[in-house]
């Protein structure tokens, strides 16, 4: 499947609804085509990607393959052409992914050799220093912790997280350029997000493209939010960018002081008591937004004092897992069951994807939770044997949702099963 994806120089998200190349997407193929032993195209993956960084450091979220079409929204909507932060050999989106590609750096090299595995790292280093550079600066407003003003910038897009966000904003007609959204041509208008939400997507896209993409005072952005996965990400690559400067022999404080600084805040100003988990903030009206979803978990990526670590892992066992209908194995969905707002088969409001899974397995791990994290890439398996490489999963009956033939869910399963350094397969002895 993931040959059938491959354009040669990328992979698509899966071949009719996402025909291009996706930010975080590609850092997860690569991971899992490393793990078949295919170093080659994971590295042709990332170096594609990081041919369309922008001269301000950013990744940008997705790099518009020019042949393909069938995908909204399109290039000319994005309207990025002629911002000279852009390189003129590519044509991208404006915003940006989380920030995983210095972990998938990371993971890749330890597949090779140590000679090869400093050419890689030597290779990356400066380009994943711009990006985590761009971060730091342009996306920590006032604090360490970074905001996102898109809910495109955190992967989960029509998650319950923006629905208060998303109930302050409205609109006017001429803030939202006409469209006529493709993905429902896909995949099930039930499985997507509702229109409402994808015109304050549109409507949203438009006040960045106005800027250019890089506003002078993002205080004035309607949408700014600290998002709990996306940070997390971006505290734990820190840290890996910081191990791969150690590599190379180069200095590694000021990477770490950046991770740990950053991890700090996370654990101050994003725990809540009430859930039990870490919860996003709302920096438009400096409150916390009381939403519980599995990137609240992510956390677990990070060095946690242990009481946190340890209610966390609770929250995680006792509010989150679920067994599908007839299935042996547990698995997690990016909604807990018992929440109002869960929906088993809509996107990102209940379903089980497995990006979110598997860096909580990676997480679950790390803290040293093995049992949890073997019966979790079990369920996984489960799931995918059952159903596919789906998209996305009904977590109460295990059925595929979204676009068949999906990139990242094959990629991940392919790197649970490998005997990789870090593996679960190596976890498990
Ligand atoms: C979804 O996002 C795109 C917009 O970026 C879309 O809905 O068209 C999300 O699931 C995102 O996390 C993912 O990277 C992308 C491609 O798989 O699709």
């Amino acid at each position: 499947m993931l040959n059938e994806n491959w354009t040669g120089r990328t992979t698509k998200p899966s071949a009719h609804l996402y025909p291009h190349q996706w930010s975080w997407d590609s850092a997860f193929i690569a991971i899992g085509n490393a793990a078949r032993g295919n170093v080659a195209d994971a590295l042709t993956e990332l170096r594609s990607l990081f041919e369309a960084q922008w001269s301000t450091g950013m990744v940008p979220h997705m790099v518009f393959d020019q042949a393909a079409t069938g995908y909204y929204p399109s290039a000319e909507l994005w309207g990025t052409r002629g911002i000279s932060a852009m390189p003129a050999a590519v044509l991208t989106s404006g915003m940006c992914q989380p920030a995983v590609h210095a972990s998938a750096v990371w993971q890749i090299g330890q597949h090779l050799e140590s000679r090869d595995r400093y050419d890689l790292f030597a290779e990356f280093f400066e380009p994943l220093c711009a990006w985590h550079d761009y971060l730091h600066s342009t996306r920590a407003v006032g604090s360490p912790l970074l905001e996102i003003w898109h809910p495109w910038e955190s992967g989960m897009d029509n998650s319950p997280l923006w629905d208060t966000v998303f109930s302050r904003l409205h609109p006017n007609d001429e803030d939202i350029p006409e469209y006529r959204r493709v993905d429902t041509d896909h995949a099930d208008a039930s499985e997507r997000p509702t229109a409402e939400q994808y015109d304050r997507y549109v409507y949203l896209l438009e006040l960045l493209r106005r800027k250019d993409y890089q506003p002078s005072d993002p205080t004035k952005l309607p949408f700014r939010v600290c998002d709990v996965l996306v940070n997390s990400i971006a505290a734990s690559a820190d840290a890996d960018l910081a191990r791969i400067a150690e590599v190379l022999g180069l200095p590694t404080q000021d990477l770490t002081g950046r991770s740990q600084a950053l991890t700090e805040a996370v654990v101050t100003e994003m725990w809540s008591d009430e859930l039990g988990q870490f919860v996003d903030l709302d920096r438009t009206t400096a409150t916390p937004i009381a939403v519980a979803v599995a990137g609240g978990l992510a956390p677990l990526l990070l060095s946690l004092p242990a009481n946190r670590e340890h209610h966390l892992v609770s929250t995680l066992a006792y509010q989150y897992l679920v067994t599908p209908a007839g299935y042996s194995n547990p698995v997690i969905p990016v909604v807990p069951t018992s929440a109002s707002y869960f929906d088993a088969d809509r996107y990102w409001r209940g379903p089980v994807w497995v990006n979110v899974t598997w860096l909580l397995i990676r997480a679950l791990e790390r803290c040293g939770q093995s049992e949890l994290a073997r019966r979790l890439t079990d369920g996984v398996l489960e799931l995918i044997d059952t159903s596919g490489s789906s998209e996305y999963f009904n977590p109460l009956t295990g059925e595929p949702r979204g676009a068949s033939g999906f990139s990242w869910t094959a990629a991940l399963a392919l790197d649970l099963t490998s005997n990789a350094p870090g593996s679960s397969v190596i976890d498990r002895g």
